[in-house]
């Protein structure tokens, strides 16, 4: 799916702002759809208050039972639509993303259903809109979370009256992050011709020093007879053409002489490097970006550009104060920088696919990304069953339909710590992992992240890369960093032996209380995450002329959880805190890897 973007042909605008908000606090949860609250202003059905779009809603107020709603919280705002729109187009309204199941009304009538938070959903909305006066858009979005959504989730009801107040029940989660919700990326209404590019595909490959860039686009609307014209031109970063094709057909393959490659971070100078391709289809016109690269994997290397990647990254989460999940481009900005300023070169999108606006990021700064899907906390039978298996291959066809012509995606992830060694894990990943295969036009390798020992699991036969959380001296022997060495090279001998894969430790860390400090090391100090990390890289440098392709610190800041025994607001094994200031671990990751990126 395209991001929307302005053209000779294009034209849009951004709803984002103030939005007049309500939850549906009713014990049931659907007073809103018994009164059909879109029928007119969301203020005539009962009070309303502001809310910020894009933004989680859940700590916006001091409400706690807001903070922690489950159920259909209802949005609502003006807006007007130029009269010069009114004629010869289609108006598309987008929903970057809302967590989770989404329901859209224009000046009443419904245009549009989505289910799953964190990627776009969209529709032509042109015979619904008013072009002589106010229109009022209204969206219903539930955060209820289901053995079959992705993430899963339960809700479980107390009904022992001597205990719990009535109508008592908690949402069940097993994912150890804050279920934020609310509409949390951009609202757009953008316009394309009636004929219009609908998606652009863009394949690259290398020849000596030659780019082939191979574009596909699929095109909608009232298509001519012929198949329509199509004009295609590559530009430089300085705006030259360096190549172009005009063609009758939807395929077109240019070459780039001279190309200057994509790169991650450290491997060249030229880091990130991007061409547009322009695409001219009957006068509507769209600009994509693309790198040139390949990706391989061997039995013990991943290359990019042929040329061997070690990765020295973190895992992420979208997650701030205030705001919760909801994109902030000072917060994504001041994050790139952060991650520049640690020497990162790659990153997971633990546990969903990120905004889009961080995707440009990771593109243009050479930051190379794990892209996962939201499916973490697949635990239960109940989450592998046929319906989960529909809605799971959905997203991942939504996530590279989106995603695909990025350089920066060097890996898809199908799913965080599943459990990999039930019984019904095995068919239900197969088909997920060959599905995601068959998906990707760029074949791009597949894994799913695992924190399953060796002799349990199930699926690491299915995927190219084998991504490993583990967290020994921590949730293991806590505190006997001792235990690390042994337990880490047991569980790649182990892995290694069953399957002659590359490996990433996709997860390794420590809660870490920032001020907190002990001489020697303790649980929580930072001189204890600085200790645990530490062991672990002795155990990394062995393996990593051999078959270790890559390490990832849990987590590149502090992040917000439900409330739990276990986490003292929030989890903190963050190199950074929430506020993305550095913990004293921080200086020892940007040590190190700065030096992996220089190859010392
Ligand atoms: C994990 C999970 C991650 C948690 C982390 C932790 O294995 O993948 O979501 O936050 O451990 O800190 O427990």
């Amino acid at each position: 799916m395209l991001y929307p973007q302005d053209s000779e042909s294009r034209e849009s605008k951004i709803l984002d702002g103030i939005w007049h908000f309500r939850a549906d606090m009713s014990p049931s949860r659907t007073r809103g759809f018994n009164e059909k609250w879109w029928t007119k202003s969301l203020s005539e059905s009962g009070p309303v208050i502001d809310m910020p779009v894009p933004a989680s809603y859940n700590d916006i107020t001091e409400d706690k039972s807001l903070r922690d709603f489950v159920g259909w919280a209802w949005y609502e705002r003006q807006f007007y639509v130029s009269p010069h729109w009114s004629s010869n187009r289609r108006i598309i309204l987008r929903f970057d993303s809302a967590h989770y199941n989404s329901v859209v009304w224009v000046n009443g009538k419904q245009v549009m259903e989505h289910n799953g938070g964190h990627l776009p959903f969209e529709s032509d909305v042109f015979g619904a809109l008013n072009f002589d006066g106010p229109n009022r858009v209204t969206v219903a979005v539930n955060n209820t979370l289901t053995p079959t959504t992705l993430p899963p989730g339960e809700i479980i009801y107390q009904t022992d009256t001597s205990k719990y107040p009535k109508g008592y029940f908690t949402q069940e989660l097993q994912m150890d992050f804050f279920n934020y919700a609310g509409i949390h990326r951009h609202v757009w209404l953008y316009t394309t011709p009636v004929t219009y590019i609908d998606d652009i595909t863009i394949l690259t490959d290398i020849e000596g020093s030659k780019g082939l860039v191979n574009c596909t686009i699929t095109v909608g609307g009232k298509v001519p007879d012929t198949d329509g014209s199509v004009r295609v031109s590559a530009f430089d970063s300085a705006g030259r053409v360096v190549a172009s094709s005009s063609s009758l057909s939807s395929t077109s393959i240019i070459v780039i002489p001279n190309a200057t490659l994509w790169w991650p971070y450290g491997m060249n100078e030229t880091v990130g490097h991007q061409y547009t391709i322009m695409v001219n289809y009957t006068g509507d016109v769209y600009r994509q970006k693309f790198g040139i690269r390949t990706v391989q994997v061997t039995e013990d290397k991943f290359l990019i550009n042929k040329k061997p990647f070690y990765c020295h990254g973190v895992a992420k989460h979208e997650d701030s104060d205030i705001r919760g999940k909801g994109l902030d481009y000072s917060l994504i900005t001041k994050d790139f920088n952060m991650l520049r300023w640690l020497g990162v070169n790659c990153i997971r999108t633990s546990h969903y696919p990120y905004a889009e606006e961080i995707m440009s990021l990771a593109d243009q700064q050479g930051v190379a990304v794990i892209d996962e899907s939201p499916g973490v906390g697949i635990k239960h039978k109940s989450n592998m069953g046929p319906e989960s298996l529909k809605h799971h291959k959905e997203v991942m066809s939504e996530m590279i339909r989106r995603d695909k012509n990025r350089p920066s995606v060097i890996m898809w992830s199908v799913a965080n710590e599943p459990a990999s060694d039930s019984s019904f894990a095995a068919s239900y990943f197969k088909s997920v992992i060959e599905h995601t295969r068959s998906e990707d036009p760029a074949k791009r390798p597949v894994t799913f992240v695992s924190d399953v020992v060796f002799e349990k699991d199930t699926v690491v036969q299915f995927v190219d890369v084998v991504c490993m959380n583990r967290y020994y001296a921590w949730y293991h022997d806590p505190g006997h960093l001792e235990v690390v060495h042994l337990q880490l090279q047991r569980e790649f001998e182990g892995f290694r032996s069953k399957q002659k894969k590359p490996i990433i430790v996709t997860e390794y860390g420590a809660d870490t209380v920032p001020g907190l400090h002990r001489e020697p090391s303790f649980m929580f100090t930072e001189e204890y995450q600085v200790d645990f990390l530490q062991e672990y890289h002795k155990v990394f440098d062995d393996a990593r002329q051999k078959f270790l392709v890559g390490e990832m610190v849990w987590n590149f800041a502090d992040f917000m959880t439900v409330q739990g025994t276990k986490r003292v607001v929030g989890n903190k094994k963050g190199l950074l805190t929430r506020q993305r200031q550095p913990k004293r671990a921080a200086f020892t990751i940007r040590d190190r890897y700065h030096a992996l990126a220089t190859g010392q």
